[in-house]
């Protein structure tokens, strides 16, 4: 565990409105998760550059699960280490086992964000080393799963979600847990950590449609210190 990472334990809903007296509370969300409505779109642009940049430098690709499944959302990273996913496991590389060679470095603009996020919802401190990129094309959904392979659950994980909307579930301690049914749109940016860091969640299957800056898909952007 960082001893550094510290939660202030800030709950809910944080208006575009830097200057809010209050910010809007959710109770739905529970402890420790902050929903950050637009923080990124006044860098959409810039982002969705470096997002290109690491996609042709290391090409999305739909990898299998341990149990020989393939996954519907297409995945690549960027950073020191990335996640992936074979028949021998879940798990973090520091190259990128389609090649053989180091993820793309994770551009400035990403980690910037991704510290800010953080920051804002009551985490000092945060360090990314890997960013998780996954694609949605229209059908594709992820189950529900906790994020667990990373060393330092101490550390939250930022979430920022770009084009086509989608419905991301958020349960509880336990797979069986109710879930509540969460918007997340073009710019938003979802991050939880603390009590909240091993909570099951999931994406409902992608509904088709056609975003005017990032097309026919959503992209979602996870962030996280997991080496
Ligand atoms: C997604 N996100 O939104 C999948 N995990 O496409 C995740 O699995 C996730 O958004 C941990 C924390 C935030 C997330
Ligand atoms: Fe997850």
């Amino acid at each position: 565990m960082n001893g550094e990472q510290q939660t202030l334990g800030l709950v809910g809903l944080v208006g575009l409105d830097e200057g809010m007296d209050e910010p809007a509370m959710d109770p739905e969300l529970g402890p420790d998760v902050a929903l950050l409505r637009g923080f990124a779109l006044a860098e959409a642009a810039a982002i969705l550059r470096a997002v290109d940049a690491v996609i042709t430098a290391s090409p999305l690709r739909k990898l299998l699960t341990p149990g020989g499944r393939r996954m519907s959302v297409a995945m690549t990273n960027c950073g020191r280490l990335g996640w992936t996913s074979d028949r021998r496991g879940y798990r973090y590389v520091q190259r990128d086992p389609a090649g053989e060679r180091p993820w793309p470095a994770m551009p400035v603009v990403l980690r910037d964000l991704a510290v800010r996020a953080a920051l804002r919802a009551g985490f000092s401190g945060f360090t990314p080393d890997a960013c998780l990129i996954n694609r949605y094309d229209p059908g594709a959904r992820m189950s529900l799963h906790q994020d667990r392979d990373e060393r330092d659950l101490g550390a939250p994980v930022v979430s920022l979600s770009l084009g086509l909307p989608a419905t991301f579930l958020l349960g509880g301690a336990e797979r069986s847990d109710a879930t509540v049914r969460l918007p997340l749109r073009h710019g938003d940016v979802l991050v939880w950590g603390g009590r909240s860091r091993l909570r099951f969640h999931g994406v409902l299957p992608l509904k088709a449609g056609h975003h005017p800056i990032v097309g026919d898909h959503r992209l979602n952007l996870t962030f996280r210190s997991a080496g």
